[in-house]
């Protein structure tokens, strides 16, 4: 049995993706442990926080929130700074990642209809474009070379603005066009680094 356990929902995307792609960075096995729906509404109130991902670490308990999760797995293996300056960095990249989702989510429930689309398209128009040049100054700031947040490292808040990058280009969010972050140069190199790093290459490949 291997000392982790990753619960998450069966895709290779968003937080649960980011803590594999994690562990597998680090070179760490674990048991990737896939719910459905059915199973995870039968379980969540088991979960610390009532979602997933969580992480399970052999005699340690069951950990939740994926930043602290990452922020854990950072730690442990060189994923993540030790410079406290630097950590502060880290965390605001990998908290505007989630910022990023939090603005899209709702918008996810909304029946489909034109309140829908006028809600996504004013994040095209407005966040999306703010949020891509605050990201942007804040990778010049962290490492102006890149390609990622502590420069040829890869760090946990590469996963994170790899995973919502990707989740965006791919154009799978209607009404949102799938080139909103292309101006980004700094923020498409970590993205291309992040996806070409041996590790996500591996895992990918057995994820597929
Ligand atoms: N702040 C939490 C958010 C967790 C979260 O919302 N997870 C989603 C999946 S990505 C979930 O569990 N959704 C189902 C639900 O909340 O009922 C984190 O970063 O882990």
């Amino acid at each position: 049995m291997p000392a982790y356990k990753v619960t998450y929902f069966d895709f290779a995307g968003s937080r649960g993706e980011e803590v594999r792609l994690a562990l597998s960075i680090a070179g760490l096995s674990f048991e990737d442990h896939r719910l459905d729906r059915a199973s995870f509404a039968q379980l969540k109130s088991q979960f610390p926080f009532g979602s997933l991902p969580t992480l399970e670490i052999k005699g340690h308990g069951v950990f939740a929130q994926s930043n602290a999760i990452l922020r854990l797995i950072g730690r442990q293996n060189g994923l993540y700074p030790e410079d406290l300056y630097e950590a502060a960095r880290h965390d605001a990249l990998m908290d505007a990642a989630e910022d990023l989702r939090h603005r899209i989510s709702p918008t996810m429930r909304m029946p489909d209809g034109p309140e829908k689309v006028a809600a996504r398209q004013q994040l095209a128009a407005e966040y999306l474009p703010l949020w891509g040049a605050c990201v942007e100054r804040a990778l010049a700031a962290a490492s102006p070379a890149g390609p990622f947040v502590m420069g040829t490292k890869i760090g946990v808040a590469d996963l994170k603005l790899y995973m919502v990058h990707r989740w965006i280009a791919s154009g799978a969010v209607d009404h949102i066009p799938g080139s909103v972050l292309a101006p980004y140069e700094r923020l498409n190199r970590l993205a291309e680094a992040v996806s070409a790093h041996p590790a996500v290459v591996a895992w990918s490949a057995r994820a597929a």
